[in-house]
């Protein structure tokens, strides 16, 4: 994307908040949904710079505490490890607050790495789910409770359904009407719900540092392809292993993503199904326990479900979080993600002997 010359003053005045003077270019980065991204050149340094989004992340400064808590129990216990924080201000601040503007944060560049934004074969896959295994099992002996929980119930699918039915109930009638059929399939899959519930009451199923947005994009690869890290911690937080797989397999199964309007390229890999399993498995294989990879496919239905309905209330609300690009833009994700759930629900059985044979691949390896 190219520069756009109304940002130039506002960037100038945040890179001098880290003294910095000067910058040659501003890339604008377009990916997600919620904060705004460039890539900033000075004559000598390359940095990502960040808007957050302060309708969403109501305290900023909460998510660079985070990351400085996140930092500081790295570098002691696992010093090896790639963490980008983000840097300080002359405030000594992680972010820093452009009245007019909002908040933002400065990442330095890590040289030789790049990100993707569509998952093209298995490998990445694997590399992927290996890294956001990594980062949680890095953090096992880290107390999660700590940390500042940057979006209240973020991935509480009981929540999240009592928001649908409100939408349904009380958001603009006419989409209420138009969404008829749609509702009622997801309230058809309100098993997804309980079994939610079930992992709530299970203490064998443990709150662990999770990432909460594994999406591709949020991972740093190498020149060869490798995993380095994972970036965009805005939304670490105490949750469940589910919440990460699960993101992985919504995000990374099917060759169409969230935003394609014909449902038939919409499909479940089974090779891309495997290498999220090995992945995650290659790091968390110790950590997860015996309750916990009884849901490893369960993580691909509890996520798909929980935004299936985000987005369909969020089309009752009149796109009041998402947004939309055109008419019943949030209405036709919803359907998509549906679609997505069924081509998921279908292959259940292929899918569990999947799990289990790499469950005893790795027994095998042990043995
Ligand atoms: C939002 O902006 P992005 O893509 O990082 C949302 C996720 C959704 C995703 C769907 C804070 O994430 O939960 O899965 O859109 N993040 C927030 O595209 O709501
Ligand atoms: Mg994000």
């Amino acid at each position: 994307m190219k520069e756009d010359p109304s940002d130039r003053s506002l960037i100038s005045s945040i890179l001098k908040a880290y003294d910095i003077p000067e910058f040659t270019n501003a890339e604008p980065i377009v990916s997600g949904l919620i904060n705004r991204t460039w890539k900033i050149s000075t004559v000598n340094d390359v940095y990502i710079l960040q808007r957050v989004n302060d309708g969403i992340f109501k305290r900023p400064f909460e998510l660079a505490d985070n990351s400085r808590m996140i930092d500081d129990y790295l570098r002691e216990q696992s010093s090896g490890y790639l963490f980008v924080a983000p840097l300080l201000a002359s405030s000594k601040e992680g972010v820093v607050f452009v009245l007019g503007h909002g908040y933002f944060r400065l990442f330095p560049f890590i040289t030789g790495s790049h990100t993707i934004n569509v998952v093209t074969t298995p490998d990445q896959a694997f590399e992927a789910s290996r890294q956001f295994g990594k980062f949680t099992s890095l953090l096992s002996g880290f107390d999660s409770t700590k940390l500042h929980t940057t979006i209240p119930d973020f991935h509480n699918l009981s929540l999240r359904y009592q928001q649908f039915e409100n939408a349904t109930l009380n958001g603009d009638p006419e989409r209420i009407k138009q969404s008829f059929e749609l509702i009622s399939q997801l309230k058809s899959h309100i098993h997804i719900l309980s079994t939610f519930e079930k992992i709530q009451n299970n203490k064998a199923v443990k709150l662990r540092v999770m990432h909460h947005d594994t999406k591709i994009s949020n991972v740093l690869f190498d020149d060869q392809g490798k995993g380095l890290c994972v970036i965009d911690l805005d939304t670490v937080m105490p949750g469940y292993f589910i919440s990460d797989v699960g993101d992985m397999m919504r995000t990374y199964l099917s060759p169409a993503n969230e935003e394609e309007k014909d449902f038939s390229k919409i499909e479940v890999r089974n090779d891309y199904f495997r290498a999220i399993v090995q992945g995650y498995l290659s790091t968390m294989r110790s950590k997860l326990t015996d309750d916990e990879l009884g849901f490893i496919f369960y993580s691909g239905l509890f996520l798909i479900y929980m935004q299936a309905i985000r987005f369909l209330a969020d089309h009752c609300n009149n796109d009041s979080y998402y947004g939309a690009k055109y008419e019943n833009h949030n209405f036709i994700r919803a359907e998509n993600q549906i679609w997505l759930l069924k081509r998921l629900l279908e292959k259940q059985s292929l899918l569990q002997k999947i799990i289990g044979d790499e469950l005893k691949k790795i027994i095998a390896v042990k043995d």
